[in-house]
């Protein structure tokens, strides 16, 4: 009898250890949003979700499939576990569901829901044109072609992909009700409760042909960049009342923690865009301004090749804006006719260091972060500079390594990423291959970008690296009046010969 009391007494010991101990990660407080990164470097590094999906983000896509779901129409008799995981009220999904138009197949695994709080109803991760929605649906899928389970796509740059609903509160909804109804039984962390299957389609908007898309991350830690997001463009509503419900009844801490913490406010905050682009599946804007066409690959290809081989009368012409990034800032033009003056320009914004860059891998959709790969994939370019600098800065590798690469690897980097549609194109990229070309045209050309790279670092305060700096720190002009040095160009840099 003594000895089953000591095991009672060392088991409640070690219970309420673990609640001093505290949640691994909250929302807010010490172990907020803000502090992610301290265990879960990832939460720190580049490609993070959600995002402000700005419309100066947004690339129209023609080849973009629709979302085809398969077997999402659940019969009753199949079970579901609704579970509250502390962070979140998670409705698990079988492995007969899955969605096709992406480029593999992905299996459902589980939907969950990111909300706010009553008196403030807006909860929702992604943001459309800084408007945040009341609530945002996930529903999460790994990369089925290639990996067996959750567990092994998680961290993998092509693992997941997540499809994404915006939730406004408007008409009672009697398909979310399906799973509302059950809320009270998920009350307390690890509490879950059984339901009935239902049709998980009529969880998503009726058109599913017309949604974003972009290369982000798990929104939650530990922040690995694997996610293939797919964000519908139309909201669903639920009731005022079915939102209460779902504010109000869940606790986040578990049943026998004296502290009761309300489970809400689940979202995290918009994440820095990082050189990447929106693609957008649908073409009329709605109130949204310039949605921009990617320049088909033909003309991508051409514009970039003749920069490369300095072809730039013709490019000063006719080409050269269709490199350019757009949006908010404008290019002022040089003397002679400007490809730029009805343009405008959208320059990258400051990017976050992950705290353990070795941890970095290939990233979702071929866009390799911290690792140099030789892999014909697309290199995602802002990111991977920052990063290697970094790097190299803190390892006393010097600067002259740091300037090759930024000669040398870095265009080609940011040239691939640019040809598949994955980011604009670095204005310091294209001031380095003018560079190759001291001649009047990209003098006149180069004289236009460095106007923008000025104003770029008036307002970027952390892209300390980003463009052409003399020993002064003054911006110097990227073509010199002579060559620097006897300039060998890489063979990437090499006029290439495009397959169409
Ligand atoms: F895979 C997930 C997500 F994509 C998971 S599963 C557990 C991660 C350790 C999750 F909890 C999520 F919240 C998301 S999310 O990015 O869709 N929010
Ligand atoms: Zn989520």
């Amino acid at each position: 009898m003594r000895i089953l009391s000591f095991i009672a007494s060392v088991l409640l010991l070690l219970t309420s250890l673990s609640f001093l101990h505290g949640a691994e990660w909250t929302y807010s407080g010490s172990t907020g949003q803000d502090y992610w990164s301290n265990k879960y470097p990832y939460c720190a590094g580049p490609f993070q979700s959600p995002i402000d999906i700005t419309s100066d983000l947004l690339r129209f896509s023609p080849t973009l499939r629709p979302i085809e779901v398969r077997n999402y129409k659940l019969s009753s008799k199949e079970q579901l576990t609704l579970r509250n995981d502390g962070h979140s009220l998670q409705l698990s999904l079988p492995p007969t569901m899955y969605v096709s138009g992406l480029p593999n197949q992905f299996t459902a695994t589980q939907l969950h829901l990111h909300w706010a709080s009553s008196n403030w109803p807006t909860g929702s991760e992604h943001l459309v044109d800084s408007r945040q929605f009341a609530a945002e649906l996930h529903i999460v899928h790994y990369n089925s072609d290639k990996y067996p389970d959750i567990n092994t796509a998680i961290d993998k740059s092509d693992g997941l992909a997540v499809l994404g609903v915006l939730i406004k509160i408007g008409d009672f909804n009697p398909v979310y009700e399906q799973i509302l109804r059950f809320i009270n039984g998920a009350k307390y962390k690890n509490f879950e409760v059984r339901v009935p299957g239902f049709n998980i389609r009529e969880l998503l908007p009726a058109r599913l042909d017309e949604f974003y898309r972009y290369d982000g991350s798990l929104t939650t830690p530990p922040c690995f960049p694997s996610v293939l997001w797919t964000v519908f463009r139309n909201h669903v509503t639920i009731s005022h009342q079915q939102y209460l419900a779902l504010a109000t009844s869940l606790v986040a801490s578990s049943v026998q923690d004296p502290e009761v913490n309300p489970l809400n406010n689940n979202f995290r905050k918009p994440q820095p865009i990082d050189s990447r682009v929106v693609l957008v599946s649908f073409k009329e804007g709605r109130g949204l301004h310039g949605i921009l066409t990617v320049s088909p690959p033909f003309t991508r290809k051409r514009v970039v090749q003749q920069l490369l081989a300095g072809d730039l009368a013709d490019l000063a012409d006719e080409g050269l804006h269709q490199l350019l990034p757009s949006g908010s800032q404008t290019l002022q033009a040089g003397k002679k006719k400007d490809p730029m003056s009805r343009q405008s320009v959208t320059l990258a914004k400051p990017k976050q260091q992950t705290k353990n860059p070795s941890l970095w891998k290939k990233s979702q959709t071929n866009c390799y972060v911290g690792k140099l790969g030789m892999a014909e994939n697309t290199l995602c370019y802002t990111s991977l500079e920052q990063s290697i600098s970094h790097q190299l800065k803190q390892s006393h590798l010097g600067n002259e390594l740091v300037e090759t690469l930024k000669d040398t690897i870095y265009p080609e980097l940011n040239l691939k990423s640019y040809l598949d549609c994955k980011s604009d194109l670095a204005l310091s990229t294209i001031r380095r291959i003018l560079c190759r070309h001291p001649t009047d045209e990209a003098l006149e050309l180069d004289r236009s970008l460095a106007k923008a790279l000025v104003n770029h670092k008036k307002t970027s305060v952390a892209t300390k690296h980003e463009g052409s700096r003399t020993k002064q720190g003054g911006l110097s002009s990227a073509v010199p009046q002579k060559p620097l040095r006897q300039y060998h160009p890489h063979p990437w840099l090499l006029p290439m010969e495009w397959e169409d």
